[in-house]
């Protein structure tokens, strides 16, 4: 647990506690005398996220954030739980991103965020289970929380679009495909990777892989939103409700 010193993988955590920095200072830079309230929630949406990872990762690449999981027939598992720390707060943040940008209401965000608190639980869940098979019925558990999640979050968008401008509209497409494609990875990097313990691809391959798919849902997402000054500050000012075409 503490003192544990990573292994070869031990190189993607320092590189995903790099590229986190980096993100973080690049929304810090660029948000920078915002005033707009509005952008203003937006950016301190994306600091708190990839100041979240940022320490989450540096947690993991130093040794700490990691445990030793004993598996059922004798075998010992490296765990990094930090990851779910990291993910339980990170993960409803972006949706929170996405969901402001829609203009969705207060019920459907808590919806949206329970799903995805229970995701990511249950997948903590999975991760620490002794019995192989139990780790697999928590990922199943956990990837039907994630499919039901997106299943509303696609409801949601599809039921905000007439009333969003087309900037608006255009913006959270490419977010929507962007966070559906992408989190949709983390359940088959996982069952693949150790914690499925099918052994298809190592700790090594896992951890990269993990980190790639970090930094690109979380600065990758956040630049890009970010990048729209204007979109952001109009939401809820777009093209009139009613008149607007229909959504695609
Ligand atoms: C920045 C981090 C992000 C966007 C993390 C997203 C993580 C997930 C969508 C994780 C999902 C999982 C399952 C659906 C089943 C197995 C366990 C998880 C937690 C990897």
């Amino acid at each position: 647990m503490v003192g544990y010193t990573p292994g070869s993988e031990g190189l993607f955590l320092w590189i995903g506690t790099a590229g986190m920095a980096l993100g973080l200072l690049y929304f810090l830079g660029r948000g920078w005398g915002v005033t707009d309230t509005k952008l203003k929630q937006f950016y301190a949406i994306n600091i708190f996220v990839t100041t979240i990872a940022f320490s989450m990762y540096f947690a993991m690449a130093t040794g700490f954030g990691v445990a030793n999981v004993s598996l059922a027939g004798g075998d010992e598992l490296p765990i990094y739980w930090a990851r779910y720390a990291d993910w339980l707060f990170t993960t409803p943040l972006l949706l929170l991103d996405i969901a402001l940008l829609a203009n969705a209401d207060r019920e459907t965000i808590y919806t949206l965020i329970g799903l995805d608190v229970f995701m990511i639980a249950t997948g903590l869940i999975g991760a620490f289970a002794a019995q192989p098979v139990y780790r697999i019925a928590w990922w199943g558990i956990s990837t039907a929380a994630l499919l039901v999640l997106l299943y509303v979050l696609v409801g949601t968008l599809k039921a905000a679009a007439p009333s969003q401008s087309d900037a608006a509209r255009s913006l959270t497409n490419t977010l929507k495909n962007m966070l559906i494609v992408l989190w949709l990875a983390y359940p088959v990097v996982w069952i693949l990777g150790t914690e499925g313990t099918l052994e298809f691809i190592p700790l090594y391959t896992e951890t990269a892989a993990f980190m790639v798919l970090d930094l690109t849902a979380k600065v990758g997402f956040g630049a890009y939103l970010l990048k729209n000054h204007d979109v952001l500050t109009s939401i809820g000012g777009g093209a009139s409700a009613g008149s607007a075409q229909p959504a695609d």
